[in-house]
């Protein structure tokens, strides 16, 4: 089996890396926190400093949902459940607005300073 410089199995760190709900962060790290309730962000808009992650919680009874910074570029996240979380990684300054992938009308905003 390879391993890499940081010791971990080149198969489990790529698994890591392709995980939908670990994007660019680790999720037992410090998040500003963001819930998803009753098909809404909450709260719908937050400032962060940069080099902040973010963790977005569905707490909803049995409704998925995606956290989708398509105008950033990202590919379409995969959609995660009650009790999952949605992790990211704000390294650039500006305003970076999401949706939800399937209800559109679901949309929140990250300011990074
Ligand atoms: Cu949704």
């Amino acid at each position: 089996m390879q391993i890499n410089k940081v010791g971990i199995p080149s198969i489990l760190l790529a698994l890591m890396l392709a995980s939908p709900v670990v994007f660019g962060g680790d999720p037992a790290e410090p998040a500003i926190e963001v819930e998803i309730f009753k098909f809404q962000f909450v709260p719908q808009e937050i400032t962060v400093n940069i080099g902040d992650t973010v963790r977005w919680t569905n707490k909803e009874k049995r409704q998925y949902h995606s956290v989708w910074f398509e105008q950033s570029g990202d590919p379409e996240p995969e959609y995660f459940f009650p009790g999952e979380s949605y992790v990211r990684l704000f390294d650039k300054a500006g305003s970076f607005p999401y949706h939800c992938g399937p209800h559109p009308k679901m949309t929140g905003t990250v300011h990074v300073k």
